[in-house]
């Protein structure tokens, strides 16, 4: 039975995924790291931005102290700000705007539950800042996926059970976190494959039977 939807942010409501990507691939080519790719970003989906780095940092011999870590890990995030100015409703992603209609029209809450501290900025930028019933993200955790942390305030926030909760995801640490939260998870885009989500899609377009598949 289902009360509630919880929506990770990047690459699942919107395209930033792709931002942080060249954000980070150009940071370590800064650092002399020609070899980051696609496959070394999937491991930073939906982790905190410091663990991103340390999947940078493991390309390099090189080594760092905590000062100069933080000192990179702001200089990414600098690159990544700059990249949002441009960021408008064309990077929603196709079909969640339709199924965000579709939830509220029967009833069923809707959040987000991202890692990212550039949360508020990007719902602002993309017309979607007012289509959640509750925001939770990086600004409100302590501890970043896998830990539920982040979807539990989440469903707090809602003022509903974790078990009523359904989180949708793109990160295969997005959807440990749910299900250790004790949520029904939904895996997208590059989560299809994940054998620990209860139901896997290949877009969000794809969802709009989801309150037959948990029931009510
Ligand atoms: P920031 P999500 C995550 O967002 C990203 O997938 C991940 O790659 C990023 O490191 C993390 O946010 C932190 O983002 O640097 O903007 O605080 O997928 O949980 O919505
Ligand atoms: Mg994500």
């Amino acid at each position: 039975m289902i009360k509630a939807v919880i929506f990770d942010l990047d690459g699942v409501l919107v395209t930033t995924d792709e931002l942080h990507f060249s954000a980070w691939k150009r940071l370590a080519e800064e650092l002399g790291i020609t070899g980051f790719t696609k496959a070394d970003n999937a491991r930073q989906r939906g982790v905190s931005r410091m663990a991103s780095l340390e999947v940078v940092l493991e390309k390099t011999e090189r080594k760092f102290s905590d000062e100069e870590k933080l000192a990179l890990a702001e200089k990414k995030n600098d690159m990544y700000v700059k990249s949002l100015e441009s960021l408008d409703k064309s990077a929603v992603l196709d079909g969640v705007f339709d199924f965000i209609t579709y939830l509220r029209n029967n009833q069923i809450k809707t959040a987000v539950g991202s890692a990212s501290k550039n949360t508020p900025v990007i719902l602002k930028k993309t017309n979607l800042a007012d289509k959640f019933d509750a925001v939770s993200c990086g600004l409100d955790t302590q501890k970043s996926k896998p830990d539920p942390e982040v979807f539990l305030i989440a469903a707090k926030k809602l003022g509903i059970e974790p078990s009523e909760c359904v989180v949708i995801e793109d990160s295969d640490a997005g959807i440990e976190a749910a299900k250790t939260g004790g949520m029904y998870a939904v895996a997208v885009g590059e989560a299809e494959h994940n054998k620990k989500a209860d139901i896997s899609v290949s877009s969000i377009g794809s969802l709009n039977r989801i309150i037959e598949v948990f029931g009510r």
